[in-house]
């Protein structure tokens, strides 16, 4: 991965963490690390056509001599040097005429950027940054310098003896120890003591530079004396062997290297963050389990609405239980003859119990407010619009099946009976008759008549009046009817809740793959040599 490809992945993960943010499945502060701008390294500041040159800063606090330690290696006094503090209040950039510096970054104030050019081609592949002081008492310069900081390949940081354990520069230091190679110099070494030396590389130990370039310089005297001896040549020396090209390459790639990791930590959160499958299992299961209790209590207090609402039904004062077509600008009604408004309330008594159980489990609680909104409302519909299905199927077919075939049974057997006795009794009045006409036996009596009356008579009656009790009641089917369908519209929306649940942890499980993906694309360059080179290792920080 180079330079291009991770500012086009970054970006495209900031956007894809942003979106995430602005749905509510992350929250502000998982995406705030994203907010700070992508430099894109000091190598844009050159046109990259010719090999680009070594970028120093130096960075320290106020008076340590910085600037006149540049003016120093510049032979010229291309900083301005003072007893004033701070003297610096402006970025001053030194480079070999042959560089070309004109693609300042946007986000730097060029009022504040000093040019000056030199024909030492010695120095060709070195451009100098003096920095305001970083400890200023002025925000200006300490934001100046800090703008300038990504843009810079080796920071130099200058001590003096009687300030290195500063708090303010060393916070800083190990902020940006990662992005940066460092060299680390104790100026006004005059004033200085081997034991503050020691004493400095033990804190920079501490700080994870395990064998730091610490030079000991004396850029000036109180007294106008000559400077006694120092580490000014190997300084020198170290700053010239960095700007080989070789080294250039390395140095960008540890940073590269650097920002990739930032960026895989960053994104190692997020992953973490959204990793909630689980989470939302469990939330469904609990919402299941007591979604059971609720439904039981709402059919048990609705039980006498839906007795007033079945005999409202059948006496044709309720017409209908389905929700009117929605009419624009007029919202579906959440309560209806068979959902009252104490259905209502505990149905969104149990929503805000969920929302409660979500929050307990940390789940985001954004999409869930934006999954359950349709159901709040839509508990009366749903419920009415079974309950009325049911209602209607009931009242079509009442009774159970085996009433039903009796009761026809009945009725057929109403009809047939008196039928077969009427036909026993016309086959005993023929036959007597034509026995007694051929035989000139006696005819049949009054009691023949009365018995068979009486037969056809418990023939019909006997079947009519079971047929009579087996009629089935069209306010028991009403009611069963109305109960059913409550059963099914609260199993549709306990339902309906569950698989809404069950959605967005599948949602947030391929969200967390997207993450794992980004991860994957986040490889380190390949041109990763910058330990080979025991000069670099010594400039970076090992956390
Ligand atoms: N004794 C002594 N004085 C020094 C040395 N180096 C610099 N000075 C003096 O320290 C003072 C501050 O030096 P500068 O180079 O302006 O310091 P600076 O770090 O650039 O300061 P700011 O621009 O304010 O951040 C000047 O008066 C220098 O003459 C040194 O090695 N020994
Ligand atoms: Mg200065």
């Amino acid at each position: 991965m180079n330079q291009q490809d991770y500012s086009t992945l970054r970006s495209e993960v900031v956007a894809w963490a942003q979106a995430l943010a602005h749905a509510g499945w992350l929250a502000r502060e998982d995406v705030e690390p994203f907010g700070d701008q992508d430099e894109p390294g000091p190598g844009a500041l050159f046109d990259g056509s010719v090999h680009r040159p070594l970028v120093v800063g130096f960075f320290g606090g106020t008076g340590v001599g910085k600037s006149s330690l540049l003016n120093r290696l510049a032979g010229d006094a291309v900083a301005r040097v003072s007893v004033e503090r701070p003297t610096s209040r402006e970025v001053s950039l030194y480079a070999h005429e042959s560089v070309r510096l004109d693609r300042f970054p946007t986000s730097v104030p060029l009022d504040r950027v000093r040019l000056a050019h030199h024909h030492n081609d010695a120095l060709r592949r070195l451009v100098w940054v003096d920095m305001p002081d970083i400890d200023s008492a002025e925000p200006s310069n300490r934001d100046l310098a800090l703008r300038w900081l990504p843009h810079i390949d080796l920071l130099i940081y200058v001590v003096s003896p009687e300030r290195y354990r500063d708090d303010c520069g060393w916070r800083m230091l190990m902020q940006e120890r990662g992005t940066h190679a460092w060299a680390f110099v104790m100026n006004q070494w005059d004033h200085g003591d081997p034991v503050q030396i020691q004493d400095f590389l033990g804190l920079l130990k501490e700080g994870g530079f395990a064998e730091p370039y610490l030079f000991r310089t004396q850029c000036a005297s109180d007294d106008g004396a000559p400077a006694g001896a120092d580490d000014f040549a190997a300084l020198e020396r170290l700053i010239e062997e960095l700007a080989d090209k070789h080294l250039v390459d390395q140095v960008d790639a540890q940073a590269l290297a650097y920002r990739i990791r930032q960026l895989q930590t960053r994104l190692d959160l997020i992953k973490a963050r959204l990793e909630q499958r689980p989470a939302w299992d469990a939330l469904r299961a609990r919402w299941e389990a007591q979604w059971e209790v609720s439904q039981g209590e709402i059919e048990g207090g609705l039980a006498w609405v839906t007795e007033r609402a079945a005999t409202e039904f059948l006496q044709g004062r309720l017409k209908s239980l389905n929700p009117p077509e929605p009419t624009a600008g007029r919202a579906t009604p959440s309560v209806n003859a068979v959902w009252d408004p104490w259905a209502q309330q505990h149905w969104e008594d149990a929503l805000a119990a969920l929302a409660v159980d979500a929050d307990t489990r940390q789940l985001p609680r954004q999409p869930l407010q934006q999954a359950l909104a349709p159901f709040r409302d839509g508990a009366a519909p749903t419920v009415g619009r079974r309950v009325e299905e049911r209602l209607r199927g009931a009242l079509a077919r009442p009774g159970n099946r085996l009433q039903r075939v009796l009761y026809r049974l009945c009725w057929v057997l109403a009809s047939l009976l008196p039928l077969a006795a009427a036909g026993w009794v016309t086959f005993n009045v023929v036959t007597f008759y034509y026995r007694s006409s051929t035989e000139h036996l006696g005819y049949l009596g009054v009691d023949f008549a009365v018995h068979s009356g009486l037969l056809i008579a418990l023939a019909w009656l006997l079947p009519y009046l079971l047929y009579r009790l087996l009629k089935p009641s069209a306010e028991r089917a009403a009611l069963r009817g109305i109960r059913s369908g409550l059963e099914v519209g609260l199993n549709e929306i306990g339902q309906g809740v569950s698989q809404c649940l069950d959605h967005l942890g599948r949602q947030s499980e391929q969200l967390s793959e997207t993450a794992s993906a980004w991860l994957k694309s986040c490889e380190p360059p390949t041109n990763n040599k910058g330990f080979e080179d025991s000069r670099i290792a010594r400039l970076l920080a090992k956390r």
